[in-house]
C-alpha cells in the first residue's frame, strides 16, 4: 500500500521510519500538516514525522465546501476563527503557493423574526471583535445577488441577511499541498499510507506509537488530528471523547456561466451554495443525523437540496449534477472544537471540528505548534480544553457552527 503514494512532486519520497521522532502527528489532513509546518517555521522543530494512513487530504480536509469565515456567535469562537482567516488572507504568499482565495463575502439568510434577531446578536458579537459583519435587508441582498429568487411569496421569503464581507471560498486541495510542501520542506516526513494501529503510554504520559506493519515509534509528543476517526485513536488510551461521527454530504453542477459571486447559507432551508471558479455550483447541506464511519451517499440528501437550492436559484432546474460525495465529521456536544492537551501528558488533540474545521486549519497549527513546542496552551485555544465538559463551561456555538446547528 505505501508503495503507491511513493511518486509525489510536491514533497520528498519517505524514508524508512525511524525509531524515534520528538513529534509524532497522526493524520495528514489540513490539522496535522498544518502543525507540522509551524512547528519548524516558528519554534525550530523539525523531528516530526506525520503518519497518513491514506493519501494526503483523504479525510474531510479534501472534501470540504472550502468556506472561510469568523462570523461565529461566541466572542470565543469569533476571535479564533478571525486569525484563522487573517492567516489565510496571507497564505498563499506564506507557502509561495497559490491558495486561489476569492474573499467573495458571505450572506447567511434569515427567513423568520427569530432568525433576523439572531442575525442581529451575531453581528453585535462580531463587530465588539473587530469583524466586519452586519444585517442587511432583502433588498440589499438582492443587489448583491441578482441572480438569486428574493420574493415576497416564496414558501421560505428572504427578509433579511447577515452578511460578512470578509468571508469566501479557497482551493481545498491546494491548501492541503501547500501545507505538506511546506512541513516537508521545513523538515518534517511525510508517510502515507501508514496507519497507527496502537498508542503507548507508560504511568501518565504518551511514550509512542505502533503503525500498520507492527514497527514501533517512540515519541515524547502525540498530536491526534484525526476528525472523524478521533473517538478511534483516544480509545487506544482509554481516553472517551464526547464526539459523535456523523456523514456530511455535497454535489457540484456541471460548470455555468459566472452568476453568483457570493456564498449563500440558509439554516432553516438546510442548503448553502457557493460557485467554483470553474462556474460548478457547489450545494451541500446538513449533517445526517445517524452516526458512522462509512461515506455513502444518500438520495434523500440530492433531492432535499436540490429542491431548496432550486427555490434560490430555479435557473437551475436543467443543470446537470456532475458528482456528489460525503465526508466524515466529527461533532461536539456545543459545536466547538476540542483542542490541545489531554489528561495524558504528551498526548494533544485536534476533534469537534464537525463541519466546520477547514476554515480552522492555519489557527490550528499555529496554536498547537506553539502548545507543542513550549507546554503552555495560548489564551486562544484555552476555551476550547477537554476539560470543559466537565466544569460546566461550554462554548455553544449552536445556530451559527455551519448550516443549521
Ligand atoms: P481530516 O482532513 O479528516 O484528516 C484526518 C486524517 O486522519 C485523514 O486523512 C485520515 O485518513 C487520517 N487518519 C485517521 N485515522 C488514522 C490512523 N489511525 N492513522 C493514521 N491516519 C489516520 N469546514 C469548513 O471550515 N468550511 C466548509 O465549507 C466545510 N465544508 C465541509 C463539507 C463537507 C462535505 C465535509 C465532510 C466537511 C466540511 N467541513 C468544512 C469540515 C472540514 O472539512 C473538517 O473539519 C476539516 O477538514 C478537518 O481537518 P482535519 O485535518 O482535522 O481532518
Ligand atoms: O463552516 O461555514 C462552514 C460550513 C458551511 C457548510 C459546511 N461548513
Amino acid at each position: 500500500m505505501r508503495d503507491l503514494f511513493r511518486f509525489s512532486r510536491m514533497w520528498r519520497e519517505p524514508q524508512e521510519l525511524k525509531d524515534s521522532y520528538d513529534v509524532v502527528i497522526i493524520g495528514g489532513g489540513s490539522h496535522g500538516l498544518a502543525t507540522a509546518y509551524y512547528l519548524a517555521k516558528n519554534h525550530g522543530v523539525t523531528d516530526i514525522c506525520i503518519l497518513e494512513k491514506n493519501y494526503i487530504g483523504a479525510g474531510a480536509s479534501g472534501r470540504n465546501t472550502t468556506i472561510l469565515r469568523s462570523n461565529y456567535k461566541t466572542p470565543e469562537g469569533a476571535r479564533f476563527y478571525d486569525q484563522s482567516v487573517k492567516l489565510y488572507e496571507h497564505l498563499s504568499q506564506d507557502l509561495d503557493f497559490n491558495l486561489m482565495f476569492s474573499q467573495i463575502g458571505h450572506l447567511t439568510l434569515a427567513h423568520t423574526d427569530r432568525a433576523m434577531f439572531v442575525m442581529h446578536e451575531r453581528a453585535e458579537v462580531n463587530r465588539l471583535e473587530g469583524i466586519d459583519t452586519k444585517v442587511v435587508d432583502a433588498a440589499q441582498v438582492q443587489k448583491m445577488v441578482p441572480a438569486m429568487q428574493v420574493t415576497e411569496d416564496a414558501e421560505y421569503p428572504i427578509m433579511g441577511a447577515l452578511y460578512h464581507p470578509p468571508g469566501g471560498i479557497i482551493r481545498h486541495d491546494a491548501v492541503v499541498w501547500g501545507y505538506a510542501r511546506g512541513a516537508d520542506r521545513g523538515g518534517a516526513e511525510i508517510h502515507q499510507g501508514c496507519e497507527v494501529t496502537d498508542i503507548h503510554t507508560e504511568g501518565d504520559r504518551v511514550t509512542g506509537v505502533t503503525v500498520n506493519g507492527g514497527k514501533r515509534i517512540n515519541a515524547g509528543q502525540v498530536l491526534s488530528a484525526t476528525a472523524g476517526w478521533s473517538s478511534i485513536l483516544s480509545d487506544m488510551v482509554g481516553m472517551e471523547l464526547p464526539i459523535t461521527t456523523h456523514i456530511l454530504q455535497a454535489f457540484v453542477t456541471e460548470p455555468v456561466k459566472p452568476i453568483l459571486d457570493k456564498v449563500i447559507v440558509s439554516s432553516q432551508m438546510h442548503v448553502y451554495i457557493s460557485q467554483t471558479d470553474r462556474g460548478e455550483f457547489l450545494i451541500g447541506s446538513e449533517i445526517e443525523p445517524w452516526t458512522t464511519y462509512r461515506m455513502n451517499g444518500t438520495l434523500n440528501f440530492l433531492q432535499e437540496s436540490t429542491r431548496h437550492a432550486l427555490e434560490l436559484f430555479p435557473q437551475l432546474e436543467r443543470t446537470r449534477m456532475l458528482r456528489s460525495w460525503a465526508g466524515l465529521c466529527d461533532l461536539s456536544p456545543d459545536y466547538s472544537p476540542i483542542l490541545g492537551k489531554t489528561e495524558l501528558e504528551g498526548f494533544h488533540v485536534s476533534t469537534g471540528w464537525g463541519t466546520y474545521g477547514f476554515k480552522a486549519a492555519p489557527i490550528v497549527g499555529v496554536t498547537l505548534a506553539e502548545l507543542i513546542a513550549t507546554g503552555k496552551t495560548p489564551d486562544l485555544i484555552a476555551p476550547f480544553a477537554v476539560e470543559r465538559f466537565y466544569t460546566d463551561t461550554l462554548v455553544s456555538e449552536l445556530g451559527a457552527a455551519a448550516v443549521s446547528h
